[in-house]
């Protein structure tokens, strides 16, 4: 719906001025489509047992009612609102805002969106009338909390299926462990452990729900995959068949895992963030045991006010020093996490900007740019010196992944990201020592096919870089890729089918996303994603001649999203 229909739709139906509404609905910023339905995924703790309390004041609701609404909330709303209702991407939605407005005005807003970023609920099918009543009474009670998750709650979920005793004492198996392939199964709940060379799935491995990311131990031995669940999965490469020997819990819901990279610490320790309840955990690094709990709740970079539930965003491990780098979304601290007492643990923050997201390291890896994607901003952190080197203004939202890396034939050594809020691809320039002048500045803006963009991709062997659209309204653009000639970006992209090569013959919305390069530089593969009832598959180009170089497609293969080259995962090469 046109921004200006709504608002008059939504005057009529509420009788409210223009001036009224728009204070409401005003954007904390103006929030890309793409971004709003990307932030409101799906978060588990919609099925955690919470406690209803009762605000005479609020709208009756019975239990049956209000543990039907707070699932819904969870499943569609924290995401943006918060788990607090305290708000984040979107607007606050506590008693003392919500209780004034009243039920109908409340309806209107969630039945037809606003211009500031709500998504239509009921006009666009998602949600029954019913249910729009049903949530505009419970955003007028008291949010409910979801419960801690401490050492007790951990070590119950924590499980040790193969002790490191009884592990294989050499690599069992005849696989090149350095080019295996982690698919994310999302929808399933799995992971596809595929082999780069022959292209043959090893195994599918139960992991944690709407499993999120994989990362590689130090050794390249094992591989972690933590899941929205917060359920983290550890699996031995060397087995026969790989599979998972150990598995926790570090909270209700989570996104990122990494492991201890220094010399001295390979394999040593792991780490996990979660989005609740707001902490991080370092565990022992061959069984998963939690040692460590580190609360973020804290005070805002800038205008340094509580926030009661920052989440973990990306971590980092340092190659430079016993460190991780702990980014917290809501406050906009990266916490430098120095580990080796993990007891008497030191830590350091670094305020950067708020809402950070995902990240990686510059080629020389001393630099770790993390994107604070609502600030519009890429920060710099020297991992030598443990200080904020450079705060980049970029594009609109920027999502990179861990970013692209290449030498740019002017301005040296350069680190990119996609936006998701704007078609460009901004380059940095990472090299303060030969080439300082252009050091955490953006020094070309490429034109991209359009926003919607999550992750982008080169390789040191590589004279490519391809950009995902994969939010992208436009069928066109998210079932393509953009990639780049790095010797002639003047040029422009190319554009390749990678749906249409895939051959899929149903509807589905064979979103292309997440360009990853096997070990050699010399392929490129993608996911070409559906729903869950629909075909997926994998498409791998031939990164010199960008043509099609095979298609993996598998009744097993369902909803593939990330992937993760062993190789390439292990030794941050991107
Ligand atoms: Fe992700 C990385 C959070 C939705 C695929 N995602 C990350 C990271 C975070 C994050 C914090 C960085 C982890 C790290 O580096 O340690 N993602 C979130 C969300 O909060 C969000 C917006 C909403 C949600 O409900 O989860 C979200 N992410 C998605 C998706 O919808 C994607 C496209 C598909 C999917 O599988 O769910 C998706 N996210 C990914 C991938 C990475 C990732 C593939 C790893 C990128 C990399 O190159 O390392």
């Amino acid at each position: 719906m046109k921004k200006s229909i709504r608002l008059s739709r939504l005057m009529a139906v509420t009788g409210l001025s223009l001036s009224v509404i728009s204070a409401f609905a005003a954007p904390q910023k103006d929030i890309a489509p793409a971004e709003t339905a990307y932030q409101a995924g799906s978060s588990p703790l919609g099925n955690v047992d919470m406690y209803q309390d009762i605000n005479p004041k609020a709208p009756p609701m019975t239990k049956a009612e209000f543990d039907k609404a707070r699932q819904i909330y969870f499943q569609r709303c924290a995401g943006c609102h918060g788990v607090l209702r305290k708000g984040a991407t979107g607007k606050p939605l506590t008693p003392d805002l919500t209780i004034a407005k009243g039920t109908d005005y409340l309806k209107v807003f969630i039945a037809y969106g606003s211009p500031a970023g709500m998504p239509n609920w009921q006009t666009s099918g998602e949600l029954t009338e019913s249910e729009v009543d049903l949530m505009a009474r419970y955003v007028q009670q008291t949010p409910p909390q979801p419960p801690e998750f401490g050492l007790k709650e951990m070590k119950a979920t924590w499980k040790v299926t193969v002790a490191p005793a009884d592990r294989p004492k050499k690599k069992m198996n005849n696989y090149n462990l350095q080019n295996l392939f982690s698919t994310t199964l999302r929808d399933a709940g799995e992971i596809a452990l595929i082999d780069g060379d022959s292209k043959k799935i090893i195994n599918i491995i139960k992991t944690g729900y709407a499993v999120h990311i994989s990362r590689m131990s130090a050794s390249g031995r094992y591989l972690f995959v933590i899941g929205r669940d917060a359920k983290i999965n550890m699996v031995d490469l060397w087995m026969e068949k790989p599979d998972s020997v150990a598995e926790v819990r570090i909270g209700l819901e989570a996104r990122s895992v990494e492991t201890s990279k220094y010399k001295g610490y390979e394999d040593k320790l792991a780490i996990a963030g979660a989005y609740w309840p707001p902490q991080y955990t370092i565990m022992d690094g061959d069984t998963l045991e939690p040692l460590k709990i580190v609360a973020t709740r804290g005070m805002t970079v800038g205008d340094q006010e509580y926030h009661p539930e920052p989440r973990v965003a990306s971590i980092v491990s340092s190659h430079f020093k016993p460190e991780f780098v702990v980014n917290v979304k809501e406050t906009g601290k990266s916490i430098v996490v120095d580990y080796t007492d993990v007891n008497e643990l030191k830590t350091r923050e670094i305020p950067v900007a708020k809402f950070l997201h995902d990240g990686g390291f510059d080629s020389s890896k001393r630099y770790f740019m993390i994107a604070a994607n609502q600030s519009n901003k890429v920060g710099a952190i020297d991992m030598k010196t443990g200080k904020l080197a450079g705060l980049v203004e970029v594009g609109k939202i920027p999502h990179p992944g861990r970013g692209a890396n290449f030498v740019h034939p002017k301005y040296g050594p350069v680190w990119a990201t996609g936006h998701l809020g704007d078609e460009t691809i901004s380059l940095i320039g990472t090299d303060p020592v030969k080439k300082k002048e252009y050091a955490w500045k953006v020094v070309e803006t490429l034109k991209g096919q359009g926003g919607g963009s999550l992750f982008i991709k080169s390789h040191p062997k590589s004279g490519h870089l391809y950009v995902d659209t994969p939010l992208n309204p436009d069928a066109a653009v998210s079932q393509s890729i953009a990639v780049y000639d790095i010797k002639n970006l003047d040029a422009g992209y190319k554009v390749l089918p990678i749906a249409e090569w895939a051959g899929i013959k149903d509807d589905g919305a064979k979103r292309v996303v997440q360009p990853e390069y096997n070990k050699a530089g010399d392929e490129v593969w993608f996911s070409v994603w559906s729903a869950k009832d629909k075909e997926s598959a994998l498409v791998v180009v031939d990164d010199k001649t960008l043509k099609l170089k095979a298609v993996i497609k598998d009744k097993r293969l369902v909803t593939p999203t990330g992937h993760f080259n062993t190789y390439n995962t292990q030794h941050d090469v991107y």
